[in-house]
C-alpha cells in the first residue's frame, strides 16, 4: 500500500521514534507507527505494516501518485468538518455568529489537517471561566470528531496549556516552539490561542511564532490599535464582525468548535457568558455548575488529586463525569465563597461620596487559611462588589489589594460617568516610582505596583481621585 510520512516524533532513544503515517489503499488512514527503518518525511513509499511495525518501506517517485494522496488528505480533512452553524437562540449573539461561520470554518479547516497529518497542536486557553469553558467545548468536539472519523487511528498530539495571563510572552512563545520541536512534519505546527487580551504586550510572542506555526487566535477584547495578531490569517474577534465583549471567546469557541461536529455546547457557552459577567448571560442550573468549578478547577488545581499547576480539559471532564466529586467540590467552593464574603463586608473599610461609595478591603486579612488558593483576589473582587450592589443597591467602587496588587472594580451603571481606567493612569503617570502598570476595562481593572512599601499612601491617592470624580 502506498503512503506518506507526515511527521516525525523524536524521542531521546533513537529505538523509539514515532512515524505519523498517511496510507491509502482505497481508504486513507492515519496512524502512529514505530520502525526500525529509518523513514522518510514526505516520502511517497510502497509500504507494508505489519504489527503496528513498518516493516518494509521502499520510496517511490510517483508525481501523480503523491498528488493523488495530497488531494485526498485535503479531501479528507475537510470532511471532518461535520458541525453546523452554532445557533443559541439569543439574537443578538447568533448573528454575529453567523457573519463570522465562514472563517470559523475556514480556520477549523486548518485544524482538521493537522489533525488529519499528526501535526503537534497547543492550545492556550485563559484560566478563567470563560477560557476555561471554551477550551472544554474544543476539546469534546475534537473528541468526537477522532472518535467519529474512521481515518484517525491515532491518539492526536494535541498539547492544552492553562495560560495565567492574559499576554502572549517571548518565554510562552519560546516553550511552545521548544515542544514542537521534537516533531519534524509535513506542515507547520498549529497554535490555538483562547481568550488572550489583544495587547501589545502580546507582539513579542507573535514575532517569535508568526512564521513557526499556523496560528488560530480567538479573542473577544477590544482591538488594540499596535496589536501584531489581528494581521494574523486567522485571527477572530466579535468586534469585527459587529459585536462585542459581550459575546464571550468562550462562546466563540464553541461556535468554532461546532464547526467541527455537533456536540452540545450550550453549557459552555452559558457559563462562559456568566464568567465574563456577558450581558446575555442568562444561566441555567447546569451552566451555573460548569462555571462554579471551572472557578475553582483554574484557580486551584490541586484540588483534583495527581494535577499540578497544568489543568487541561481532560481533568475537567473527568472531575464533572463525577457527580460526587463535583458536588463536594462545588459546596466547598461556594462555603469559601460566603465565609469569605462575611468577613470582607465587616473589614471593608468605606468613603463615601456623592454619587457612589468607594470601598477598599486587604484581601490578606480575609483569607481564612493561606494554604487555600481559591478565590483568587481579582476574581473575589468581582464578587464582593456583587454582593455590596445587592446589599445596597447603589452603585460602588472597590479597590481590593493583595500584596503589590489592586483590583478595582466598579458597578456596571457607573460606566460613562466615572473614567475608572483613566484615575488609574493618572495615579501611574504621576508616581512612576511606584506603580509599574495599570491597565483593564471600563470597570474592572487593576494596578501592579512596584512593591508594597508604599501601597497605602497610592490607595488613598486613587480614593481621592475617584471621590473627586463621583462629588463632581
Ligand atoms: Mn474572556
Amino acid at each position: 500500500m502506498k503512503g506518506i510520512v507526515s511527521c516525525i516524533r523524536r524521542h531521546s532513544d533513537p529505538e523509539s521514534t514515532d512515524y505519523f503515517i498517511v496510507t491509502h489503499d482505497g481508504t486513507l488512514r492515519t496512524r502512529a507507527l514505530r520502525s526500525k527503518l529509518v523513514l522518510g518525511l514526505g516520502e511517497l513509499a510502497e509500504m507494508s505494516i505489519l504489527e503496528g511495525l513498518v516493516d518494509r518501506f521502499d520510496p517511490v517517485d510517483g508525481p501523480v501518485e503523491r498528488e493523488r494522496l495530497e488531494k485526498e488528505i485535503a479531501r479528507t480533512a475537510g470532511g471532518m468538518l461535520k458541525g453546523a452553524l452554532y445557533k443559541k437562540g439569543i439574537g443578538a449573539l447568533d448573528a454575529v455568529t453567523e457573519r463570522m461561520h465562514a472563517k470559523l470554518e475556514d480556520a477549523m479547516r486548518v485544524l482538521a489537517r493537522k489533525l488529519t497529518i499528526g501535526a503537534p497542536i497547543v492550545i492556550r486557553f485563559h484560566n478563567d471561566i470563560d477560557g476555561s469553558s471554551g477550551a472544554y467545548a474544543l476539546y469534546k468536539a475534537i473528541a468526537f470528531a477522532v472518535e467519529t472519523s474512521e481515518h484517525m487511528e491515532y491518539k492526536p498530539n494535541i498539547m492544552w496549556r492553562m495560560h495565567g495571563s492574559v499576554s502572549y510572552s517571548r518565554e510562552d512563545a519560546t516553550a511552545d516552539v521548544l515542544n514542537c520541536n521534537s516533531f519534524e512534519c509535513m506542515e507547520k505546527p498549529l497554535l490555538v490561542i483562547l481568550d488572550f487580551g489583544t495587547s501589545e504586550e502580546s507582539n513579542r510572542g507573535i514575532e517569535i511564532v508568526r512564521d513557526r506555526f499556523d496560528i488560530v487566535w480567538l479573542d473577544h477584547h477590544p482591538i488594540v490599535e499596535g496589536f501584531e495578531g489581528k494581521r494574523l490569517e486567522h485571527y477572530i474577534n466579535p468586534w469585527s464582525f459587529g459585536g462585542d465583549s459581550n459575546y464571550t471567546a468562550g462562546f466563540l469557541s464553541c461556535a468554532f468548535a461546532k464547526t467541527l461536529a455537533n456536540v452540545d455546547v450550550d453549557e459552555m457557552a452559558e457559563s462562559s457568558l456568566l464568567g465574563d459577567y456577558s450581558e446575555y448571560s442568562k444561566p441555567g442550573a447546569a451552566s451555573r455548575r460548569l462555571a462554579a468549578l471551572l472557578d475553582l478547577l483554574t484557580s486551584d488545581t490541586r484540588v483534583i488529586a495527581g494535577v499540578k499547576g497544568n489543568l487541561t480539559p481532560e481533568d475537567v471532564d473527568s472531575v464533572i463525569r463525577d457527580r460526587k466529586k463535583s458536588d463536594e467540590l462545588i459546596a466547598y467552593a461556594e462555603n469559601r465563597v460566603s465565609e469569605m464574603l462575611d468577613l470582607a463586608l465587616t473589614s471593608v473599610k468605606v468613603y463615601k461620596a456623592k454619587r457612589a461609595q468607594v470601598y477598599v478591603l486587604d484581601f490578606e486579612g480575609v483569607r481564612i487559611n493561606e494554604q487555600e488558593r481559591y478565590p483568587l483576589p481579582g476574581r473575589f473582587a468581582s464578587k464582593l462588589l456583587g454582593k455590596i450592589e445587592e446589599l445596597n443597591s447603589a452603585p460602588a467602587i472597590l479597590l481590593l489589594h493583595f500584596g503589590s496588587f489592586v483590583s478595582a472594580r466598579m458597578s456596571k451603571r457607573l460606566i460613562g460617568k466615572v473614567e475608572l481606567l483613566k484615575r488609574l493612569e493618572q495615579v501611574h503617570s504621576e508616581f512612576p516610582n511606584y506603580v509599574e502598570s495599570t491597565g483593564g476595562h471600563s470597570n474592572a481593572a487593576s494596578i501592579k505596583l512596584r512593591d508594597d512599601s508604599m501601597k497605602k499612601q497610592i490607595i488613598k491617592i486613587t480614593v481621592d481621585k475617584l471621590k473627586e470624580e463621583l462629588d463632581s
